[in-house]
């Protein structure tokens, strides 16, 4: 049996921070796809009883314990691996301050508008997506000004800061319209750093669901 278990499935930016995290530190995991856009067990009270009260993707289970947050599950595996650790208390809270600016402002934005124009059964009112990318293009506009400081966003190393920023930043751009790196060059120069990482990959390669409706992969077999 694998070390660790993702619930996860490959649109979702939120678990692609766990299952990247979980490949960058070379752990043994494996997937535990869900019907998250058709059968919806998250909504069922019995994954809430017995996965994730709060019916999300991701939950990191390792042995008995069970992880949702995709900033809990990051921390609690840089704790246990000792990669991607934010060093001293300067650190640790400049860390989750990004994390939590992300998880609200950016990719928190991404994500839905993402979903609203790709995968949901209406396509989203122009009037929320206009809202949507307002915030998200500020946000980047602010990620970009940081980077441009720096190489990561907490200093020369990368952090888990980092892996959980790379949520929806690495699916094609046709999914968005518009291309992040392009319109961001230091997010541009960041994702390619991300990209040199050993064990970085696609999320359409390490989570299955792609393509859309099904349980494969885009380059690996089910
Ligand atoms: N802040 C959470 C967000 C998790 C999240 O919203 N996951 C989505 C899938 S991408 C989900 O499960 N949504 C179900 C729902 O909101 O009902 C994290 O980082 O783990």
């Amino acid at each position: 049996m694998s070390g660790y278990q993702l619930y996860c499935f490959a649109q979702s930016g939120n678990a692609y921070r766990a299952a990247l995290m979980l490949n960058l530190i070379g752990a043994d995991w494996k997937p535990v796809w869900y019907d998250f856009f058709g059968t919806a067990p998250q909504r069922t009270p019995e994954f809430r009883d017995s996965i994730n009260e709060m019916g999300e993707a991701p939950v990191l289970i390792d042995g008995a314990r069970k992880l949702s947050q995709s900033g809990v599950i990051l921390t609690y595996l840089a704790r246990k691996s000792g990669m991607f650790l934010p060093h001293g208390e300067d650190q640790e809270l400049e860390s989750l301050r990004w994390i939590i600016f992300d998880n609200q402002k950016l990719n928190g934005f991404l994500g839905p508008y993402r979903f609203l124009k790709n995968f949901a059964p209406t396509p989203g009112d122009p009037a929320v997506m206009g809202f949507m990318k307002s915030r998200f293009d500020a946000s980047l506009a602010i990620v970009n000004k940081r980077l441009e400081k720096s190489p990561f966003l907490v200093g020369d190393k990368p952090t888990i800061a980092d892996i959980s920023l790379t949520g929806y930043l690495f699916y094609p751009a046709e999914e968005f319209g518009f291309d992040i790196g392009e319109q961001h060059p230091a997010i541009g120069n960041w994702k390619t750093r991300i990209q040199a990482l050993p064990g970085w990959a696609h999320p359409y390669d390490i989570m299955p669901g792609y393509p859309f409706g099904t349980q494969g992969y885009r380059n690996k077999p089910a």
